[in-house]
């Protein structure tokens, strides 16, 4: 049976979401679109002719033909859906961050043990990007001995209006906490900020770049250079440090061009480009996990961990000092931690 989704919020990632479940992955169909924008909400469903546009999230969730729920607003407005959307026992994708802090993130995991079941998967979509699972396999079968280091590189060309000195760690280093704990299938155990010279191209209050230092459990080193007024396009990518070698990921593809005197590709110029066929692969990972009443990727666990580790980012930020991150226990429901696969 095709899989019925109420899409909340239609910004950037919602209608990239919507496009994807109408047109690009199988077994799913939107059937509700909410935003507080009407305008915004009934341009979103124009082209497809069984989904209704809604301003209310409650309303949606009070349908009989939702059988699912993809959350795209703005992170502080995550933690009431995601627990509405739970008391419903539907299944969740939720875009990144889970909430904007720790404590909130652990509200949602203790409701979700409370229910009993994993309903919530968190947007995580590198891990669904085909050179980071390649990469997670090498480390995974040790095909070069131990994983020692990473270094990591985050370049986005600049930022949205409003783009704050702290959304540099909660909204773009995020995805290295979280995908730093899926290869090397251990948490971060602290997180330190050097802030060097910065660039002229940051607006006011931005310190752009910054140096993020990151330790594992077992002591695997990872630096982050998060670099989010580059100009010249966007970049994510690592180098991963084994005991018999190193693994690059996340150069740019495309065609090779001679012409004119010149020779060369394209810089991929943002994250839809960069993590378009990861986003395909998550979306169908989730619906059809959804389908057979479980999950298919990251948990509420990883939004909760990284939400912990951003915290620990921010105040490592602000005091230059080394931040140690500290998790509650990790329940049963989640399972034990397992190498590569957090
Ligand atoms: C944005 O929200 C994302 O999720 C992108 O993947 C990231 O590169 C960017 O820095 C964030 O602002």
């Amino acid at each position: 049976e095709t899989l019925r989704v109420a899409v909340i919020g239609a910004g950037r990632m919602g209608i990239d979401h919507i496009e994807r479940l109408s047109r690009r992955i199988s077994g799913a169909r939107v059937s509700v679109v909410v935003d507080v924008d009407q305008a915004r909400a009934e341009a979103a469903v124009a082209g497809l002719p069984d989904a209704v546009a809604l301003t209310d999230a409650d309303e949606a969730l009070a349908r009989g033909d939702v059988d699912a729920v993809l959350i795209a607003t703005p992170g502080f407005l995550h933690e009431d859906t995601v627990l509405k959307a739970l008391e419903k026992d539907l299944p969740i994708l939720c875009e990144k961050p889970l909430t904007p802090d720790a404590e909130s993130a652990l509200r949602v995991v203790r409701a979700e043990e409370k229910l009993g079941r994993q309903r919530i998967q968190v947007g995580f979509m590198r891990r669904f990007d085909a050179e980071y699972a390649q990469l997670g396999g090498v480390i995974r079968e040790e095909k070069l001995g131990e994983l020692l280091m990473l270094h990591c590189a985050h370049r986005n060309p600049d930022t949205p209006a409003g783009f704050t000195n702290e959304m540099l760690i909660n909204d773009s280093v995020v995805h290295e906490f979280d995908v730093i704990r899926f290869l090397a299938g251990e948490e971060i155990t602290s997180v330190q900020v050097r802030l060097g010279k910065p660039t002229r191209n940051a607006p006011e209050g931005q310190h752009d770049p910054q140096h993020v230092l990151i330790e594992t459990a077992s002591g695997v080193l990872a630096d982050v250079e998060i670099y989010v007024n580059a100009q010249f396009g966007y970049e994510v990518a690592t180098q991963a440090v084994f005991e018999q070698g190193t693994v690059t990921i996340g150069g740019d593809s495309g065609p090779y061009m001679r012409t004119a005197g010149t020779w060369g590709g394209r810089v991929t110029p943002g994250f839809e480009e960069r993590f378009g066929a990861a986003y395909d692969v998550e979306v169908q990972a989730w619906a059809d996990a959804a389908r057979r009443g479980t999950i298919g990727g990251p948990s509420a666990w990883d939004g909760y961990a990284t939400a912990a580790c951003c915290e620990a980012g921010v105040q490592a930020q602000k005091t230059g000092e080394k931040v140690t991150v500290n998790l509650v226990e990790r329940p049963a429901l989640y399972g034990q931690a397992r190498e590569a696969e957090l």
